[in-house]
């Protein structure tokens, strides 16, 4: 009796639970390239290389662990680009009785496997994944009856259920549940060497991905010439590994800082390997927390990392599934400009843009303040569409799936739901780029200038945000003291800025 086992390119994990109690002898794994997951956003190069080097490592590596794999590659002429397709097809050559999947991670895919029932005659199960710390039934128990769903009581949570970072009476190591106000320092300024993440020479299996990228999409954006991404398992090990060894240690201090021609800073670059399954998020958050126990890290780093991974990770996944399939199509502030063309090519003025987007462009990969109080605050600023936002960040972020940066975009940056996930807009002036980064020592605008010619567009665009969004956002108790500032403004002075916002904004059509 023949079990047809899909795996999704993001479902690359040994102990995935498609696989509990399958038998080798009787189950065909089903690993399928497909033209409809490469172009349903026009993905970064980069992000559809690794992820198909990936695949294809990782069904070596399955066949090695006696599992007999069916790969169909993305040149196969036969193949017909999508997975239902490819289904269908694997249903032909292996006459299954029945099928085996875990749930994808987004609703567009579940969508699709929930008519597979209909479609063949097999009966179908799709397994809840078992990855995540917290299933769906324990999120939906979390925030049931709850007014607000803040991140830190959901967090704290966590903690007591995996047991990290406690000491033996259950209590936080440390004293406290979070170190976040250790975690803003400015960036060092040349006090400290800077660790720079693995570097990782394709081998034949990636050099033939990179060309075949190359090749079919040429049209996407990004490029190819900076890839060094794992794209196995134990690759992505030595970058889990050596990001505790060198990095790790100052993660929490430098956390928010920014600085010029440096992309990665103290962050761990590990995202790309947790989503595709390559890392494990418990396994690397016990080895942070080993780290601590050893003495190697202070507790505000080790709490900081341990608190995105087993907080902000499985936090934002909770709402992707409970707000269901039209949380993608909020825009509470009704904002309509279309995404400027920079964003693709990186070609502005705006100096801390051209280096955020620049990198992006070239790895894959921004951290997080650049996310956020960059290209989000801009976008956010400037009034554009946050569903043309959403598609960019699914498109040009290596880690970018839609569970993870749905809610991350539209909620958290755009603030397109209203204040789910974050309780204020992350709406700021020039003045927070400055602190946190050496950027506006070398742009063409100047972040002193409130108005005028020369003046940062962050600082136009901020009062103008709040102006323009004043019946949505004037009654939020945390605007209230900006909100007062802008009334005591001269009429005067805020039709200047307002002009000048608006010529700004007219020059990005132009
Ligand atoms: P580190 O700074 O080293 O952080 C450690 C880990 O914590 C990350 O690898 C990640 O797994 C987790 N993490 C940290 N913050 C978050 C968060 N807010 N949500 C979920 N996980 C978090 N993250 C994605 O994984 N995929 C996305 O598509 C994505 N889109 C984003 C879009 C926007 C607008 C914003 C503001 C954030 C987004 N994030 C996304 C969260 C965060 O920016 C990335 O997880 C992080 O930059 C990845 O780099 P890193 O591995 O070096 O992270
Ligand atoms: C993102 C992506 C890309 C670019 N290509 C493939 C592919 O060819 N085959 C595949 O199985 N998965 C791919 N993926 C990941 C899927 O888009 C992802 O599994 C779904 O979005 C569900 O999370
Ligand atoms: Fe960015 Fe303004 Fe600073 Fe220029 S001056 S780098 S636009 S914040």
């Amino acid at each position: 009796m023949t079990t047809l086992i899909p795996i999704l390119g993001d479902q690359l994990s040994h102990d995935l639970s498609a696989l509990d109690g399958a038998d080798r002898e009787d189950s065909i794994i089903l690993m399928m390239e497909v033209a409809q997951e490469t172009t349903y956003v026009q993905h970064h190069k980069a992000k559809i290389a690794l992820i198909l080097a990936a695949m294809r490592h990782h069904a070596d590596d399955l066949r090695a662990a006696g599992w007999r794999v069916d790969y169909v590659a993305l040149d196969d002429p036969d193949n017909s680009g999508t997975f239902t397709g490819e289904v269908a097809r694997a249903i032909e050559r292996h006459d299954p009785a029945r099928i085996v999947v875990t749930e994808p991670g987004e609703w567009r895919v579940l969508n699709d496997m929930h008519t597979w029932a209909d479609r063949f005659t097999q009966p179908v199960e799709i397994r809840e994944d078992a990855r995540f710390i917290c299933d769906h039934a324990g999120f939906e128990a979390w925030a049931e009856g709850r007014k607000q769903l803040r991140m830190e009581f959901f967090y704290r949570d966590m903690r007591r259920k995996t047991g990290l970072l406690l000491d033996d009476d259950g209590k936080p190591e440390g004293g406290q549940w979070n170190f976040d106000s250790a975690n803003r320092k400015p960036p060092p300024h040349g006090k400290l060497a800077i660790p720079q993440p693995l570097t990782f020479a394709p081998d034949q299996i990636t050099c033939d991905v990179l060309a075949l990228v190359a090749r079919r999409f040429a049209d996407h954006p990004g490029s190819l010439d900076d890839f060094a991404f794992a794209t196995c398992r134990a690759d992505a090990l030595a970058q889990q590994a050596h990001f505790i060894a060198k990095a790790l240690a100052h993660f929490g201090d430098y956390q928010d800082a920014m600085l010029t021609g440096q992309p990665f800073l103290w962050h761990s670059i590990l995202s790309p390997y947790l989503n595709c399954g390559l890392l494990d998020p418990l396994e690397l958050c016990r080895a942070v927390e080993k780290a601590f126990q050893n003495g190697k890290v202070p507790i505000n780093a080790a709490e900081g990392y341990i608190r995105q991974i087993i907080g902000w990770r499985e936090y934002v996944r909770g709402i992707y599934w409970r707000e269901g399939p039209d949380y993608a199509q909020r825009n509470v502030l009704d904002a309509r400009r279309a995404l400027p063309g920079f964003y693709y090519d990186g070609a502005t003025d705006m100096h801390c843009m051209a280096q955020a987007i620049g990198q992006t462009l070239r790895h894959a990969y921004a951290h997080h303040i650049q996310r956020l109080m960059i290209t989000g605050n801009f976008a956010l600023i400037a009034g554009i569409d946050p569903h043309a936002v959403h598609v960019w960040y699914l498109e040009v972020y290596a880690d970018a799936y839609e569970w993870v940066e749905l809610p991350n975009t539209l909620g958290m940056s755009q603030f397109a739901d209203g204040g789910l996930l974050a309780s204020k807009p992350y709406a700021s002036s020039g003045n927070y780029i400055n602190s946190m980064s050496d950027y506006c020592s070398s742009c063409h605008f100047d972040v002193k200038a409130k108005t005028g010619p020369t003046a940062c567009p962050f600082n136009l665009l901020y009062w103008d945000f709040l102006d323009r969004n004043q019946a949505v956002l004037g009654k939020n108790q945390r605007l209230a003291m900006p909100y007062r500032n802008w009334e005591k403004r001269a009429a005067k002075d805020k039709e200047t800025i307002r002009a000048d916002a608006a010529r700004f904004l007219d020059s990005l059509t132009r």
